[in-house]
């Protein structure tokens, strides 16, 4: 077997003896290293096109994972990566890529909830997140991608597409962008309650997916949240949003038959509680924005999905030439159904936050 090269530059415990592929990420290259002493780890190479900046994307991901490690009881519950001989996180191989290695803890990641209490698991993982970075001094971090959750630029750049028109697609989606404009006021306003400094810049994750949470092999409960990639200053209401947004629909996020697509009070109200018991730090006007968090991000999803197809599908990945729309009008199904039970995720925010917050 041979062992990638740049598995030398690391300061393992012991001499690497195996290497093999690892996972099934779409994005970096995962092999999963053991030592002569039988130490495991997780060795990884950074995409490059995706992740432009590898450098500052690895003071965000280390500066976070430092942190958390000072915080935490149970050290598998902080990633922790391994210093290259250099005292680096990274290392930049011959061809210009970088690789990166952390701890191997075992565990087990999930597609999809098998349970109510799987879902519950990833709620307390991203609360726990929240809670223990909540004192973590956010603007000292990178944005790796700029404005990347700031709607009104999203909606800005979405309503460019739409005048630029530039395949000719506007004219078949006519619906799709007047239900966008329409949602244009309400999904904007964290933002503006972000610049106002109604709402507080946090760590936040922004790929809140249950993938992304690492649970225990005997107990099942959540160790820690994985591909720390993204994290950036923004919003805790977006962590939260796109928890909800992907976990308690009762689609695919491009489930072409809209009528399958729906928001799920119940799964909303199980992620609410393990959310809110895990993340005590939210502020009150936090708490109350949560329900907003959901259909915000989902409308923005939806104006990004929308401006894909109008530009010809560029950035998102497409499986056939009408994708980004489904995905787009599935979402704006969801958002729309969310829309209109607004008041019930209120009453849900309100019950269980007067259960769990004291
Ligand atoms: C992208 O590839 P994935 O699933 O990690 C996108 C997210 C979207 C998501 C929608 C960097 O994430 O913002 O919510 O697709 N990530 C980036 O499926 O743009
Ligand atoms: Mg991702």
């Amino acid at each position: 077997m041979e062992i990638e090269k740049s598995a030398y530059a690391f300061q393992f415990d012991g001499k690497p003896i195996s290497c093999v592929s690892f996972g099934h990420g779409h994005i970096n290259h995962t092999l999963k290293l053991t030592t002569d002493t039988g130490a495991e780890y997780v060795l990884q190479k950074i995409n490059k096109y995706v992740f432009r900046d590898p450098v500052r994307l690895m003071a965000n991901v280390s500066a976070v994972t430092d942190f958390l490690r000072t915080r935490v009881g149970d050290l598998r519950m902080a990633l922790h990566f391994i210093p290259t001989h250099d005292g680096l996180y990274y290392y930049r191989d011959m061809d210009g890529e970088f690789w990166r290695a952390y701890d191997f803890v075992g565990g087990f990641c999930l597609d999809a909830p098998e349970s109510d209490e799987d879902f519950y698991q990833s709620a307390l993982a991203f609360g726990r997140f929240q809670d223990l970075l909540s004192d973590f001094p956010a603007e000292t971090l990178y944005e790796t991608i700029p404005e990347f959750h700031n709607t009104v630029d999203r909606y800005r750049q979405f309503k460019e597409s739409v005048k630029n028109d530039s395949v000719g697609r506007a004219a078949g989606v006519q619906k799709e962008i007047q239900f966008l404009m329409d949602m244009e006021e309400l999904a904007c306003s964290l933002q503006k309650m972000r610049e106002s400094g109604e709402l507080p810049l946090r760590v936040t994750h922004n790929d809140t997916k249950l993938n992304n949470v690492l649970l225990d092999k005997k107990t099942r409960k959540s160790l820690c949240v994985l591909d720390l990639d993204t994290v950036m200053p923004g919003l805790s209401l977006h962590d939260f949003g796109d928890s909800i947004r992907f976990g308690a629909a009762t689609a695919a996020e491009d489930e072409e038959d809209v009528s399958k697509m729906r928001l799920d009070l119940h799964l909303f109200e199980v992620y609410t509680r393990g959310f809110l018991e895990a993340a005590k730090a939210l502020t009150d006007t936090e708490v109350k924005m949560l329900p907003l968090g959901a259909l915000s991000i989902t409308v923005e999803l939806a104006t990004r999905f929308l401006k894909d197809y109008l530009d010809g599908d560029l950035y998102f990945k497409t499986a056939y030439p009408e994708h980004n729309l489904v995905r787009a009008r599935s979402q704006i199904k969801l958002a729309a159904d969310m829309f209109s039970k607004l008041d019930n995720m209120n009453r849900i925010v309100a019950e269980v936050s007067a259960k769990v917050r004291k």
